[in-house]
């Protein structure tokens, strides 16, 4: 149903026969695995898709930060609390990487900054989830950037060198951040039942949203044929969050937590586990910004540009007078 809701015509793919010489050379060069670097020529079609990707992908690493910032002033030790401050601090470094990346194809940051207050562009759905208690910060680690993860280890070898590039340094301080969300639910799990009943309370309500992490089914995705064409993505949204469930169910059980899905079971034949269907209305009615925080989320950011403005307004007229005393005429 949602295929025929979501998917158009441009999830159809040209034949290198189809194509003009120019972009059956450039086709090859992907073909070949070569990398497309900034200066280089690139279809339109192509640089669009990844200022779309990537800054989405930094206002994702942006708006990220809101629902685990909320917990730095509460982490219940001075530890968790530093561990928790600088996993915060690196999404925000990982959004300034991907913002740079995406300015390399000639948007500005502003501009970018301007479609995501708009609401023109989006960020992951998985933010629009409220973070209730302790465990949430857990659950976020482990399963959301254990989602992240699953998705970004393949962008390494994506065929545009600054969002690769950008992707290696994000996956090394990602798989830190997935060990201290399964370090948090480790100790609640050995811990007294009550704190055991918060870690499953929040596997409850983060598993299904995780899985939506890795975008619609393969049937309603708009963008995967192209994007594939183009080595932007390797693998396909199902693809990916079957790995992700293949991942993740072993760790649900060593935790001894059980995952909310009572369709889950191994398929031997297929060497992955069957599960259900998430839920893709609530999917859709997340992205279309009607999810639990979506408000808030942008309100937050809004106020951080307004709040900010006089700052900005600083360092203008601080470069403006730099620049003055830098001119012969000022100098003589
Ligand atoms: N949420 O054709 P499709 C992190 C949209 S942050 C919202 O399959 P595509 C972290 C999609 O944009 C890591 N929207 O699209 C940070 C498209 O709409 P538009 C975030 C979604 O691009 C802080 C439409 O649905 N990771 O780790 O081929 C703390 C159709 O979808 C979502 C990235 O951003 C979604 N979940 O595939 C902790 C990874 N899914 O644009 C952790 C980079 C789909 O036409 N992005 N949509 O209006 C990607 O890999 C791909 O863009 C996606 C979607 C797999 C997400």
């Amino acid at each position: 149903m949602y295929a025929q809701m979501v998917k158009t015509d441009a999830a159809r793919v040209k034949s290198l026969d189809e194509m003009e010489p120019q972009e059956r050379a450039f086709q090859e060069r992907i073909d070949a695995g070569q990398k497309i670097e900034p200066k280089e020529w690139m279809p339109e079609a192509y640089r669009k898709t990844l200022i779309r990707q990537i800054s989405q992908h930094a206002h994702s690493e942006i708006v990220g930060q809101l629902p685990e910032g909320n917990w730095i002033t509460r982490a219940p030790t001075l530890e968790r609390k530093a561990i928790l401050l600088a996993k915060v601090q690196d999404e925000a470094g990982h959004g300034l990487y991907l913002y740079c990346a995406a300015e390399t194809l000639g948007i500005s940051r502003d501009e970018m900054y301007g479609q995501l207050h708009s609401g023109k562009a989006k960020y992951s759905s998985i933010f629009n989830y409220p973070t209730l208690t302790w465990a949430d910060i857990g659950a976020i680690g482990w399963l959301v950037d254990g989602a992240a993860i699953m998705n970004q280890v393949p962008l390494q070898r994506c065929s545009y060198g600054p969002y690769a590039r950008a992707m290696v340094r994000i996956c090394k301080e990602e798989s830190f951040h997935q060990r201290q969300g399964f370090d948090i639910l480790t100790v609640l799990c050995k811990g007294t039942p009550e704190q055991k009943a918060m870690a499953q309370d929040a596997l409850n309500r983060w598993w299904w949203p995780s899985l939506m992490m890795f975008g619609p089914s393969d049937d309603a995705s708009v963008h995967s044929a192209q994007s594939m064409a183009w080595n932007i993505k390797q693998d396909s949204n199902d693809e990916l969050r079957q790995k992700f469930v293949d991942q993740t169910v072993p760790q649900a059980r060593f935790l001894g937590l059980t995952v909310p899905d009572p369709d889950l079971k191994w398929n031997e034949e297929k060497g992955g586990h069957d599960f259900g269907e998430p839920d893709w209305t609530e999917f859709f009615e997340v992205i279309a910004g009607n999810g639990p925080c979506n408000r808030e989320r942008l309100e937050a950011r809004r106020k951080a540009w307004d709040d900010g403005a006089w700052f900005r307004d600083a360092l203008t007229v601080h470069a403006e007078k730099h620049a003055v005393r830098k001119t012969p005429a000022a100098a003589a």
